[in-house]
């Protein structure tokens, strides 16, 4: 196993990251911004190490400054986290050139899902279900786009290969405006990414966002964790997140499953990893794969009692996976709230001192946070401030204590959403389970309109 690793990141998932070492006798390192010197994994950590000031491009995303804290503190692996440098395939490569190890997938397999046509291409080729579409990047040629997209048949949806997580897309509704909307995304692509490749699919209009959780060692071997409905989301903010997804069948959940975990073994995947799916009409449509630890991993391990976290590290010590495919059961059912430090009713943040804290409890409670009673949310870095997990036999189980956990929580000092996570949880639709990605937003529009 690991000697020691460098938690290259903040907030609840280095507390995440610093638990799962505890438990497997990891030391640790902390690195932090001048703004994060009192983060809870910074104080608990055997070593730390300040990386620059508070702005996240001089410190968590300062790719030397995270090298040398590594350096000097005779680190042996570095855990990226979610968000910062995970999916940034250069920092992977200086960390294995510079002698440690990337607690995360090859570099050459970051940098290829970074690309999502060469992404969708290789999950094609592994069997994982795609999107009609061009099977590829669009050229100049206006005739043959036309043609393409009549074949798929409107609307299409026109996106860039160096976007991803809704950057870079434009939705076509007649072939009027094709061509303009293929020039405008490939400029605007070319300035956002620094890569102009567009390609087309078929637009789906009411899909549900599920994604599969997958594990992949260097031995050949491959599990996937079920599955999650990601659906309730707000400008490609996700506010709700629940394991199983709602309707999702033991057999479709072993046939889409086993196809990811099938592609992980093709590709020679290392580590954790998910692949999102776009569900509309009983089929899964792959869109993109993320190669990290999720802010929403907590749902799948309430529900299969594995330990992403631990995998992962190890994984990264070249162990093989402490389970078999038969081993994984789905149990009972888990729904976490993403709790942010922003005003519920127009999501701007709110930073500022925490005055006064009270954690819920109580069965299938699980709370994920770095707060504490006078902790001081930075304004510099994302407003998510923790999540809280609820797990039961049943997803009305779940349910009922998310709504009791949420209406325990005490939080002083600061706003939070905690307001509309109690409103959703008494929503009948989301009770009633299967919402799709539009159904928040269009809530909170009828909202406004009262
Ligand atoms: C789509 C789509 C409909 N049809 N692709 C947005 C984020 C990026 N990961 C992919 N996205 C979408 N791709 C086709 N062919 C609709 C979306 C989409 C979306 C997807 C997942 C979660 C939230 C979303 C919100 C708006 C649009």
């Amino acid at each position: 196993m690991l000697d020691k690793i460098l938690i290259a990141n903040r907030g609840e998932i280095a507390l995440r990251i610093l638990r799962a070492c505890r438990e497997l006798d990891i030391k640790t390192v902390a690195v932090h911004s001048d703004a994060d010197r009192d983060l809870k994994h910074v104080r608990l950590a055997d070593e730390s190490v300040c990386i620059g000031p508070a702005s996240s491009l001089d410190s968590y995303l300062n790719v030397p400054a995270v090298i040398s804290a590594a350096e000097v503190t005779d680190t042996v692996g570095i855990h990226p986290g979610y968000g910062f440098l995970s999916e940034n395939a250069d920092f992977a490569e200086r960390v294995m050139e510079s002698g440690f190890i990337f607690i995360g997938p090859k570099p050459e397999t970051i940098r290829m899902m970074g690309d999502k046509v060469a992404a969708i291409k290789a999950m094609k080729a592994a069997g994982v279900p795609t999107v009609p579409g061009s099977d590829g990047p669009l050229d100049d040629n206006d005739e043959r786009n036309i043609k393409l997209a009549r074949e798929i048949g409107y609307p299409i949806i026109i996106k860039a290969a160096g976007g991803g997580g809704g950057r870079g897309m434009r939705v076509v509704h007649a072939e009027a405006s094709l061509l303009n909307a293929i020039s405008l995304t490939k400029a605007e692509a070319g300035a956002a990414f620094n890569n102009d490749v567009v390609y087309m699919e078929k637009f789906l209009g009411n899909p549900r966002h599920i994604e599969i959780q997958v594990l992949s060692d260097e031995h050949g071997n491959a599990i996937h964790l079920a599955e999650r409905d990601c659906s309730m989301q707000r400008r490609h903010q996700k506010v709700i997140e629940e394991a199983p997804a709602p309707g999702i069948s033991e057999e479709m959940r072993s046939e889409i499953g086993e196809r990811c975990a099938q592609a992980c073994r093709d590709i020679g995947y290392r580590g954790a990893g998910t692949f999102e799916f776009l569900y509309e009409d009983g089929e899964f449509y792959f869109i993109e794969m993320n190669t990290r630890v999720q802010v929403e991993h907590p749902v799948t391990e309430m529900i299969t009692g594995v330990d992403i976290v631990k995998e992962q590290l190890r994984i990264a010590s070249d162990l093989e996976l402490a389970y078999k495919q038969e081993d994984i059961k789905v149990q009972g059912h888990a729904v976490e709230c993403r709790i942010n430090a922003e005003n519920p009713e127009n999501f701007m943040p709110s930073p500022g001192t925490i005055s006064a804290y009270h954690a819920p409890g109580g069965p299938g409670v699980r709370v994920d946070s770095h707060i504490y009673n006078g902790y001081k949310v930075p304004p510099y870095y994302d407003s998510m401030i923790g999540k809280l997990i609820c797990h039961g036999e049943t997803r009305d189980v779940a349910i009922a204590r998310m709504r009791g956990a949420l209406s325990e929580v005490v939080i002083e000092g600061i706003k939070t959403n905690i307001p509309l996570h109690a409103e959703l949880f008494r929503d009948a639709a989301f009770q009633a389970g299967g919402t799709n990605i539009h159904y928040l937003e269009k809530k909170l529009e009828e909202r406004q309109k009262d």
